[in-house]
């Protein structure tokens, strides 16, 4: 039986990045298979028997089955999706993963794998009874080469944890997320995050250096090399970056670290229309060169919504738009010098209508606090339809005066900010409730729109559970073909993070 609201509500404040949030609505969410009309597989059903077998190998407190203990493992960070699971496992290391997985095939269980549960798109998140393998205990680090920059480490080590650890030792992670306290490496990987640095140190397929990875049969599969050359035959750990679970589990991942810049500064300014944002995108290009490390946007109803609901300080005054510049350097004087020419330029010639330049740690943390927070904010105040999508530069902000037309005054909020650097835009509709009528308002609309502008309908937040039936929007009839091929060969029985990723017809 599901215990009282009081301590549901309290168990799904564990995580760190969810007590910035105060829900607007304490009830749990929908059913995901009734909310979107979803019809189990044929997969096993979890019997006593499988539960013992579970505790013979991991142990008593390592397998949880408590309805209110495996509560919070089946909803996600936005609370849209709620699964059925009764069983949560937490191995300690890639040998348990191996026999959970291969006892699961043998015996047609389904499983979701789960790292910081902060995903955005339902992935990580049973639908039904798949059984849950949370990683959060497998968080030990291997090793650092403070030359080479390889780190290797299990999947389950959270972002921040990483960060702090290499940034002792004169490195930093080539990512950087608003959910880095939370979220873990492996999800990292299988996401394929893009995040706030992305436009410097590039994407993980280029920062993750291996992988090891167990398939759906058990099998370990060890790419875990740390070289930043090798080319002996299929880059296999790729298959794994990106692909949400849905083709084996990462245990393991060598990461390649930049070296953490001796100067760090930042740019908050306030820009009068989308335009001039694209204009000093091009510009600090060339004035700030290769220390450009962020390129951020956002809209006004983004901060004003953030600053209202969440109670923080907005360091300038209103503008219809705000643009966040950040720099990694090696000289502070030179690097602050440089940035801060770059505004008075662009003052003079009316780009930046308003700005603060600052390198001081606790400004700098105050600015990105508030830029963080954005994708929080809506779900203080109502449910949030949220769209990651990338857009060309030159049509990125026009779906949200589109959308806002379109949903009128059912929307509390429409908004839009993200990566420009990326190409990048994230568009939250912020309504009171989930609603059927809004969302059919809105899907498939947007993904439509996005693919006649050339976009891409998930930039980085994946396709998981919310996206499978407009991955056509995206990806050509013969790519989901050899996904599909790729997904037989890999996980025959399907039972790895099913209802995610792959449509059920292409
Ligand atoms: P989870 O949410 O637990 O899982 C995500 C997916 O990966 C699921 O499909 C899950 O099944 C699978 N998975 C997890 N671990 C493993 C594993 N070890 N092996 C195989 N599959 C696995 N994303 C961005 O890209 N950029 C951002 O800037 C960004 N900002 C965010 C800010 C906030 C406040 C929040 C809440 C989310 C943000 N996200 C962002 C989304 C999310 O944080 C990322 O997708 C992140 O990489 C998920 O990591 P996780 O450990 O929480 O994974
Ligand atoms: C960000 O850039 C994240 O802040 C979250 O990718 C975006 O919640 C969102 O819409
Ligand atoms: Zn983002």
């Amino acid at each position: 039986m599901i215990k009282p609201l009081v301590t549901l509500v309290g168990l799904l404040h564990k995580s760190k990045i969810s007590e910035q949030v105060r829900y607007a609505s304490q009830a749990l969410p929908q059913l995901s298979s009734e909310k979107y009309n979803i019809k189990r597989k044929d997969f096993g059903t979890i019997k006593s028997s499988d539960v013992s077998y579970f505790k013979s190998i991991l142990n008593e407190g390592r397998v949880l089955t408590d309805e209110n203990d495996v509560m919070p493992y089946n909803i996600d960070w936005i609370k849209n999706c709620r699964g059925q699971s009764t069983v949560v496992l937490k191995p300690q290391n890639t040998a348990e993963v191996s026999a959970i997985l291969k006892y699961c095939n043998e015996k047609r269980l389904a499983v979701c794998p789960q790292g910081g549960n902060t995903g955005l798109v339902g992935g990580s998140v049973p639908v039904f009874d798949e059984i849950v393998l949370n990683f959060s205990l497998m968080n030990k680090i291997e090793s650092l080469d403070d030359v080479s920059g390889a780190l290797i480490c299990e999947a389950g080590c959270i972002l921040e944890n990483l960060d702090n650890y290499v940034r002792e030792r004169g490195l930093i992670m080539p990512l950087d997320l608003g959910a880095k306290g939370s979220c873990h490496i492996g999800g990292n990987a299988s996401t394929n995050a893009g995040g706030l640095r992305l436009l410097r140190y590039g994407n993980l397929h280029g920062s993750i250096l291996g992988i090891e990875a167990v398939k759906a049969d058990g099998t370990v599969i060890d790419c875990l090399k740390a070289l930043k050359k090798d080319n002996t035959g299929y880059h296999l750990k790729h298959l794994f970056i990106g692909s949400e679970g849905t083709l084996g589990f990462v245990t393991k991942v060598a990461v390649s670290c930049p070296v953490l810049p001796k100067a760090v500064n930042l740019g908050f300014f306030g820009v009068e229309n989308f335009e001039n944002i694209l204009k000093l995108y091009k510009s600090a290009k060339s004035s700030l060169g290769e220390i450009l490390s962020a390129f951020e946007m956002a809209d006004f109803d983004s901060i004003n919504s953030t600053v209202q609901n969440l109670k923080l300080p907005n360091p300038i005054a209103d503008y219809p738009f705000y643009v966040l510049v950040e720099t990694h350097g090696s000289d502070d004087v030179h690097d602050g010098e440089k940035l801060s020419r770059f505004l008075s330029k662009e003052m003079e010639s009316g780009l930046i209508v308003d700005g603060t330049v600052t390198s001081e740690p606790s400004k700098m943390q105050t600015i990105w606090n508030l830029r963080e927070s954005i994708a929080g904010a809506g779900l203080v105040v109502g449910y949030v339809f949220k769209y990651d999508v990338s857009i060309p530069l030159k049509n990125y902000y026009d779906l949200v005066p589109i959308l806002r037309k379109k949903v009128g005054d059912k929307a509390l909020i429409v908004c839009g900010y993200g990566h420009v650097g990326d190409g990048n835009i994230h568009i939250n509709v912020t309504v009171p409730k989930y609603s059927q009528e809004i969302a059919s308002v809105l899907e498939p609309y947007i993904f439509e729109e996005v693919s006649k502008l050339n976009g891409s309908i998930s930039a980085e937040h994946g396709i998981g559970f919310r996206k499978p039936k407009y991955i056509h929007y995206s990806k050509d009839k013969s790519a989901l073909q050899l996904m599909k091929d790729l997904k037989q060969l890999m996980d025959p029985n399907g039972i790895l993070n099913p209802y995610k990723v792959l449509p059920d017809t292409v």
